[in-house]
């Protein structure tokens, strides 16, 4: 087996972990508390647990995650529960950790840039500020160091792969939004291979509880309008990064957008959305990160609360053109 086999297959172990079943004595022992305490807390609802079928009580792995980075308890023995070994910075200063992860992505050093994120992730940052000033911040350096001929295309390409591996780790350490939560679609249109904010954009959404889902990169916009009818979402997100014809995708966009203006709140972003451009477009909202993507998705999510066709208050930081955004389904 190469060395990249074995990595990705010990990705894919990683990842089944985190839907792995633990008891709760595991979960005492890996956090350090007494079983009563867990189980009380198990009691109260602090910690999701199933039964199994002769009754006995188990923890899914990103269910204990998922306690941890709101109870602030500290990860005493990550093994037990096939967790990765953290760093031992506890709550790692973002600045640091975005050195460490660019350093680690441009090494190619899987398990440091898998420690790094998972470190900040249980210490409650959240994933927007984990992609926007961790992630997209060491992949802005590699690029430009890229450009200055500092980094080899080798090691770029390298860590756009880990970047994807570390953002569906995350996205495994989330619990998955319940049924009657709201949807959320999005991906890149048909000229822009960029996989990194859309798959960003898809895990943000998930923390935020909604069940939000990526159709990945270069999407006909035809395509996008089929999604749209057959999920019948309540937001859609649209990353720009490339675009090779400008007055091509201004008029695809357009016409897409007044196809699905009445169903669903349109919110686009990304590096090639210049603002000339943005002031030819049409759109529910606009945001340059990750963290105000996930501020328009509260804000709407607090609209779904208040009466139907009720004027959203935006607190997102997000510019707005139009809204027209219909309540999830009941
Ligand atoms: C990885 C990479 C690639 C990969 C992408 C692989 C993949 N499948 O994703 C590939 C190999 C395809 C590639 C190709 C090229 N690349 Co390139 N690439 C990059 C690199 C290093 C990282 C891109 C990335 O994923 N960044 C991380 C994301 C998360 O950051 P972001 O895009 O800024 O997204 C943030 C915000 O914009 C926002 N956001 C994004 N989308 C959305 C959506 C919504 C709704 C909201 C609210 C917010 C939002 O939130 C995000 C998180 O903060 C960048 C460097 C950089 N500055 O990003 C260069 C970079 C973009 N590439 C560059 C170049 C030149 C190229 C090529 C032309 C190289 C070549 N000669 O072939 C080609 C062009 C191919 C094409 N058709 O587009 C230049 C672009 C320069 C320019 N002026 O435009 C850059 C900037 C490198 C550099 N410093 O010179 N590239």
């Amino acid at each position: 087996m190469s060395l990249w086999q074995h990595k990705l297959v010990q990705s894919v172990q990683w990842r089944n972990r985190l839907r792995q079943l633990v008891t709760p004595k595991q979960v005492a022992q890996a956090i350090n508390v007494s079983e009563s305490s867990l189980k009380r807390w198990c009691d109260r609802g602090l910690l999701k647990t199933v039964r199994t079928p002769g009754g006995h009580r188990r923890v899914a792995v990103a269910d204990v995650v998922e306690f941890l980075r709101k109870s602030g308890h500290d990860l005493v023995r990550p093994a037990l529960l096939g967790l990765p070994s953290t760093t031992g910075q506890g709550a790692l200063a973002v600045s640091r950790a975005r050195d460490q992860m660019r350093d680690a992505l441009l090494a190619g050093d899987v398990e440091l840039c898998r420690r790094t994120a998972f470190d900040l992730h249980l210490a409650g940052k959240s994933v927007s500020v984990v992609c926007d000033f961790v992630l997209a911040a060491s992949m802005h350096d590699i690029g430009d160091r890229w450009d200055c001929e500092e980094a080899e295309i080798y090691q770029e390409r390298r860590a756009t792969m880990i970047c994807l591996r570390l953002l569906s780790e995350l996205r495994s350490s989330i619990p998955a939004p319940p049924e009657r939560k709201p949807s959320a679609l999005g991906g890149t249109p048909e000229c822009d291979p960029y996989l990194i904010p859309t798959t960003m954009a898809e895990i943000v959404l998930r923390q935020n509880g909604w069940r939000a889902q990526s159709l990945g990169s270069r999407l006909p916009f035809a395509t996008l309008v089929a999604a749209i009818r057959d999920v019948r979402p309540q937001l859609f997100w649209l990353s720009v990064s490339h675009l090779d014809d400008v007055d091509r995708f201004l008029a695809e966009y357009r016409a897409f957008y007044d196809e699905v203006r009445s169903q669903v709140a349109v919110v686009v972003g990304g590096r090639a959305l210049t603002e000339s451009l943005r002031r030819q477009m049409e759109y529910s909202a606009y945001g340059d990160t990750m963290q105000h993507l996930e501020a328009f998705a509260r804000t709407l999510q607090r609209s779904f609360r208040q009466e139907p066709r009720e004027e959203v208050s935006d607190r997102s930081g997000m510019s707005k053109r139009s809204r027209s955004v219909k309540r999830p389904d009941k």
